[in-house]
């Protein structure tokens, strides 16, 4: 870890947006107020399928804040697209990624980029560990998370114990480079363990789930499983870089 703590950063924050219009706007609202000095730019990467009403926040948020704020409608499919999308466009020295549901507290942000400073390629967050917790979450989801964190976790040998969760930040080099295999949303899972495999160092923080307010989860149930494929896939198969351990020998 370097001992220089820098004073900003330039950080690009990702917002995929479908339905959200008050969330949105609370979302950007609060980062602006709170972490405005590290913000290189915010890009709402909305879908042909977006509702209008959300476009319209987008376009208001853009106009607010011209030279930050920015809205552009994703090429590939679904949220890993949006998401793939979105890495290719960000220009800044991190990248933070975020909902625009208020499922990822956005007064959290703060925290992030602050731990973002010391040094780590990646800076997690979680619900599972360090006073991390859920409200109103299923409970059959909830267990399933639960053996899901535990056996993912214990297969890639990572002290990260939310590695599903899509509220974290990376040092921008860590997602250029990778040959992205999903489009929905086990890329939330993929986009994290793909730079763990390059050796990047990471930590995590603690923050409170709460469901969203308005709209809904594009995400159903039985889709969760799919994100068994990626984590045994990724694995099981050669590591990118030979020079490069294929599991991290000491992560966080
Ligand atoms: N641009 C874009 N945004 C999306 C897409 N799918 C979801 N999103 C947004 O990405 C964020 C996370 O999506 P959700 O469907 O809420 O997923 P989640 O909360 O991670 O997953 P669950 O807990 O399984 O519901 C939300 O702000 C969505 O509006 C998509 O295909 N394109
Ligand atoms: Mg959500």
């Amino acid at each position: 870890m370097s001992d220089a703590v820098p004073t900003h950063l330039a950080v690009s924050i990702i917002m995929p947006v479908m339905d959200e219009t008050v969330s949105l706007r609370d979302t950007v609202e609060i980062v602006m107020n709170e972490c405005a000095p590290d913000i290189h730019e915010i890009i709402c990467v909305v879908s042909k399928f977006s509702a209008k009403e959300s476009i319209a926040v987008c376009e208001e948020l853009a106009a607010r804040w011209p030279r930050v704020v920015w809205m552009r409608q994703q090429t590939k499919p679904y949220l890993g697209g949006a998401l793939q999308d979105a890495f290719s466009w960000a220009t800044g020295s991190h990248i933070l990624l975020m909902a625009s549901d208020l499922e990822t507290p956005p007064h959290d942000a703060q925290s992030i980029i602050a731990k973002a400073k010391e040094s780590w390629d990646i800076v997690a967050t979680t619900r599972w560990s360090q006073g991390g917790s859920f409200e109103g979450y299923n409970p059959v989801k909830f267990v399933a998370n639960w053996l899901f964190q535990k056996g993912i976790g214990l297969l890639y040998r990572t002290k990260l114990t939310d590695l599903t969760y899509g509220y974290r930040i990376w040092k921008t080099e860590f997602l250029r480079g990778h040959k992205w295999e999903e489009l929905r949303h086990p890329f939330l899972l993929e986009c994290l363990l793909r730079p763990l495999r390059m050796g990047a160092t990471s930590t995590e923080i603690p923050v409170h789930w709460k469901p969203r307010i308005e709209g809904e989860s594009h995400n159903p149930f039985w889709r969760n499983f799919l994100y068994f494929r990626i984590a045994f896939r990724l694995r099981f198969s050669p590591s990118p870089d030979p020079t490069q351990p294929k599991i991290p020998e000491v992560i966080g």
